[in-house]
């Protein structure tokens, strides 16, 4: 009998050979790369505390590998095929993002994976948008919108028979997965001819520059390949003074001794030459995202970081922009002055998720060893931020807006549609909340398990 590859494997082979692809097609991204490598170093050998907190999550293994990209796909058709593909590599649909109040007609999810040993293995997620052409006012424009993208075929032939055969047989060979890697990353890479005319690309892009970026190609090129940094305000510094001009403000949290969910910057899209039917124009679609990831909120935290970045933002009026940067800089930081800012406070608060982990001390007599609390004050156990693994609704809009550039401004007042995305997609999405509570609750009890060994002793 043949023997299967673990996912995880096709999944660490997948993102190796996406980033070799984006290097190449972008050069910027490789020097990127650099200036992460050089800010995590200095920050690790500064700061042995978060070294070690890494270790014991498993994370600092994983970190120098650690990418996400995004694609925008264009039909319910592509949706599903697009989940089954990820299925493969152990990829699963995990939240539902509605841009739509921001601006920007989609809806998306994030595909990765869901163990959280599976995650330190290969951490690769990809932010995956599905255009809402039902959100674009001019009719026709919308009905020919749909014709096109009813004749594109993104799925090579290889890859939809190897799809076809992962589902019936439950594995790939080696052989059969590095074929199927081969195929996969053809449908994500750049082509510099579009299939439409330059008429019609323009039309597109009058109603929405990202209805162009997705109707006007023949595939959803991968546009951002985003490493993890230890320090995004170093990483900033460091792109300017590279000459790599970055977007305005850093999206997310300000800067804190605890980091929360997520802070990402971005450089602006490449310009790139494209020909349309003969002639050419440029067309701008990919750009570079770096981000840093904090502790994972509870609904009570997240309640609070959305009410405090609401408050930020209103202060200034609204989204921040190349001329307010600084003064909505110091909004958000004196907004946030009320979020509690040490890893004690969150975890009494019930603000933020926390891995337990059971020290080598044994529970003295008359400890109750399910009071967890009562553990913590003793010694026996200690806590450990859950690092968020997924993606925030404002800063994703921030993200498209500065690189479709700030024109790209709309109103959309559609409610959000999570059922007709799940309908397309063919699968509910997992729900973020459940997926932290669970991480949380399991860890707490390998915790006490641990302490009950060693009390039983
Ligand atoms: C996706 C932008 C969102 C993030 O990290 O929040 C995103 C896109 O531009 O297609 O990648
Ligand atoms: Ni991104």
């Amino acid at each position: 009998m043949a023997t299967f590859i673990s996912q995880n494997a096709i999944r660490a082979m997948f993102a190796a050979r996406m980033s070799d692809m984006y290097r190449a097609e972008v050069p910027l991204y490789g020097e990127l790369l650099e200036l992460v490598e050089s800010v995590n170093r200095t920050v690790l050998d500064k700061s042995p505390a978060l070294a070690a907190q890494l270790q014991q999550s498993g994370e600092l293994e994983r970190i120098s590998l650690e990418r996400h990209g995004a694609i925008r796909l264009g039909t319910a058709a592509e949706l599903a095929t697009m989940r089954r593909l990820f299925a493969v590599m152990g990829m699963y649909p995990v939240g539902y993002y509605d841009l739509a109040p921001a601006g920007v007609p989609v809806h998306s999810t994030a595909f990765r994976a869901l163990d959280d040993r599976a995650l330190n293995d290969c951490p690769f997620r990809v932010f995956t948008s599905l255009l809402r052409l039902d959100l674009i006012q001019d009719e026709k424009l919308a009905a020919q919108a749909e014709e096109i993208l009813a004749k594109r075929e993104i799925f090579t032939p290889g890859a939809l028979e190897l799809i076809a055969k992962y589902e019936q047989e439950g594995g790939l060979t080696q052989a059969q997965a590095e074929v199927f890697v081969n195929e996969a990353v053809e449908t994500f890479r750049w082509h510099d001819s579009a299939t439409v005319s330059r008429e019609v690309y323009e039309a597109l892009l009058n109603q929405h520059r990202l209805i162009a970026d997705v109707v006007a190609f023949r595939g959803p090129h991968i546009n951002h390949l985003t490493p993890r940094t230890l320090d995004i305000d170093a990483v900033q510094r460091g792109m300017s003074e590279r000459n790599i001009p970055p977007k305005a403000v850093v999206e997310g949290p300000p800067a804190r001794n605890c980091p929360i969910l997520l802070r990402q910057t971005s450089f602006k899209a490449l310009n790139e030459t494209v020909s349309f039917l003969g002639e050419s124009a440029s067309h701008t679609a990919r750009f570079g995202e770096i981000e840093q990831r904090g502790v994972a909120l509870t609904d009570k935290g997240r309640a609070l970081y959305d009410r405090l970045l609401a408050e930020a933002r209103a202060s200034i009026g609204g989204a921040p922009d190349e001329q307010n940067a600084s003064e909505y800089e110091r909004a958000l930081s004196d907004a946030f002055a009320e979020f509690p800012d040490s890893y004690a406070e969150l975890y009494q608060q019930k603000l933020a998720y926390f891995h337990f982990y059971a020290t080598d001390k044994t529970p003295p007599e008359g400890v109750d060893l399910d009071d967890i609390d009562a553990l913590l004050d003793n010694g026996c156990a200690t806590i450990a931020p859950v690092v968020y693994e997924d993606f925030l609704p404002v800063s994703a809009a921030g993200i498209f807006q500065s690189n479709l550039g700030d024109d790209a401004q709309k109103h959309y007042d559609e409610a959000s549609n999570q059922a007709a995305f799940e309908r397309d997609l063919g699968c509910e999405v997992v729900d973020l909340m459940a997926w932290y509570e669970d991480v949380q609750a399991r860890s707490l009890a390998d915790c006490k398990a641990a302490l009950a060994k060693l009390a039983a002793q």
